[in-house]
């Protein structure tokens, strides 16, 4: 059947259409839109927090991310191969006069495809679709409204000030160089102390290693005896293969239909993600975030969560957005509402409702361009200043859902390659995301980078959008598009 929107007519094919505002509502597991844009822009949304958010020409063909064994931190591996411009949850085409054609999926388990006459969507189950023309703030803004019913709204009061240890220590964290940060962060306004990766005796086995002799309640009881939520990072859902939890239950990871484990990526020299739809392993997930909670900890960062939502034989047979929805869904029980929880490396839409905040962006670094991973391997999630900027502003989107995170700002001078400038632009970009933090050790940052810090962390901007990547802050414009080309 053929639809109008803003006067436009686009033929349709779906199982249901509805008009709702501002454009229609189709029902589904697979929908299509003819258009007649040809090849254009097209609205590339990655699969989860690293994966790549950005206007891509279709004019080029998708290279594939090398090596292979990356793609699956990367980006959906579903689709590592597919020679469409595609992406996961939303996609748009570029019409006339800024306007574009629009496809969102209103549940999880949505791939989008474009080509020069169609956009479509298929889902692994039944969905639900809205589709629009219009202006890109107009349409999405809509569009958020309708996620909003579906899939739930969290995160609406100011997010927390967050001092997190990876940008600056890394893995090389303990429990003496904590303590000593925690008192160097005394006198400025953070709100959240958050231990990032380094403090586990190894992914499965969420246990404190030797540098933190004393249990990981020290912490935590320090960092709120100053005022602070005491944070913990944990990534739940994926295993080394060294681990014992790996050893003792070889049944519950992922595996494909000839039986051999999925990999989850080749980070730490290979991982696997566990089968959550398993009651073992869900009873294992709620017993570790009863755990943590009990150690005082009250802000979860939780990673690599995409390792539950990969291709594989589920004992559960759920869609695999579905299954991975499920197990934050008990996370979510188990925690309580009051804990917060940070989802990162996580499916976008499916985190929607259950998390407080989700990092929408890949990591950062003291440095503005990681062009190894990004021109040569066709990577655009390597961690860079550029990469974070770039997808992030694509993902400001999802603010009225949800926190959104796009990793740390640097105040600091030593140990980075960032110029001042540099520097600055990730600083609005935290004020432009809605979510403020550093891992900048106060022992790094002179008497004026510490007053700089503070008076970041105190400010309260009024926020004015200008354009798609321009805003006022304050009395201050800040025009990000120069900073979009490398
Ligand atoms: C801790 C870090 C930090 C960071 C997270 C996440 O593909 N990779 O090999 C890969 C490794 C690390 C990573 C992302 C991707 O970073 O985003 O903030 O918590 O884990 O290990």
């Amino acid at each position: 059947m053929t639809i109008n929107l803003q006067g436009h007519e686009f033929s349709v094919n779906a199982a249901r259409v509805e008009e709702t505002l501002g454009g229609y509502v189709l029902g589904g597991k697979t929908v299509q839109i003819g258009h007649s844009f040809g090849r254009t822009r097209y609205f590339k949304h990655g699969w989860q927090s690293w994966s790549e958010a950005a206007w891509v020409s279709m004019k080029e063909n998708p290279q594939p991310i090398q090596p292979p064994e990356r793609r699956p931190q990367c980006d959906d591996p579903a689709y590592a191969l597919s020679p469409a411009h595609g992406g996961s949850g939303l996609g748009a085409i570029e019409g006339f006069d800024g306007r574009m054609l629009f496809l969102g999926a209103l549940r999880p388990g949505a791939r989008i495809e474009a080509d020069r006459v169609s956009l479509k969507g298929q889902s692994e189950r039944e969905n639900e679709w809205f589709v629009a023309y219009g202006a890109w703030e107009s349409v999405l803004a809509r569009y958020t409204e309708l996620l909003a019913n579906t899939l739930g709204v969290r995160g609406q009061n100011p997010a927390y000030r967050v001092w997190s240890s990876w940008y600056g220590f890394y893995s090389n964290i303990s429990e003496n160089l904590m303590l000593e940060v925690l008192s160097g962060l005394q006198g400025l306004p953070f709100e959240v102390f958050q231990l990032d990766d380094g403090w586990q005796q190894n992914m499965g086995d969420w246990e404190p290693n030797h540098k933190f002799p004393s249990g990981m309640q020290t912490i935590a009881l320090r960092a709120q005896s100053l005022g602070l939520r005491p944070g913990l990072w944990l990534a739940p859902f994926i295993v080394r293969p060294s681990s014992g939890l790996f050893k003792e239950h070889p049944n519950w990871f992922l595996r494909d239909e000839a039986g051999e484990l999925v990999s989850a990526g080749s980070v730490w020299g290979g991982t696997y993600g566990l089968d959550v739809t398993l009651p073992a392993v869900q009873d294992w997930l709620v017993a570790l975030v009863q755990k943590v909670r009990g150690w005082g900890y009250r802000y979860l960062k939780l990673d690599f969560l995409y390792a539950s939502a990969l291709p594989a034989v589920r004992h559960g047979g759920e869609a695999r957005e579905d299954a991975y929805r499920e197990a934050l869904r008990l996370i979510r029980e188990a925690a309580g509402p009051e804990v917060y929880i940070l989802v990162c490396g996580a499916p976008i839409l499916a985190s929607l409702g259950l998390a407080d905040g989700i990092r929408i962006g890949p990591d950062v670094a003291p440095f503005w361009d990681n062009e190894d991973r990004r021109a040569l391997l066709h990577d655009p999630t390597g961690p860079s200043a550029y990469g974070a900027l770039k997808t992030s502003l694509h993902r400001l989107w999802l603010r009225p859902l949800i926190h959104t995170d796009p990793d740390v700002a640097y105040f600091r001078s030593r140990y980075t390659l960032l110029t001042p400038e540099q520097r600055q632009v990730l600083q609005d970009l935290a004020v432009v995301s809605g979510f403020k933090a550093t891992s900048d050790p106060p022992a790094w940052l002179d008497g004026e980078e510490r007053e700089q810090l503070r008076e970041w962390l105190e400010a309260n901007p009024t926020l004015t959008p200008l354009g798609r990547y321009h805003f006022k802050i304050g009395g201050r414009e800040m025009d990000f598009e120069p900073y979009l080309e490398i």
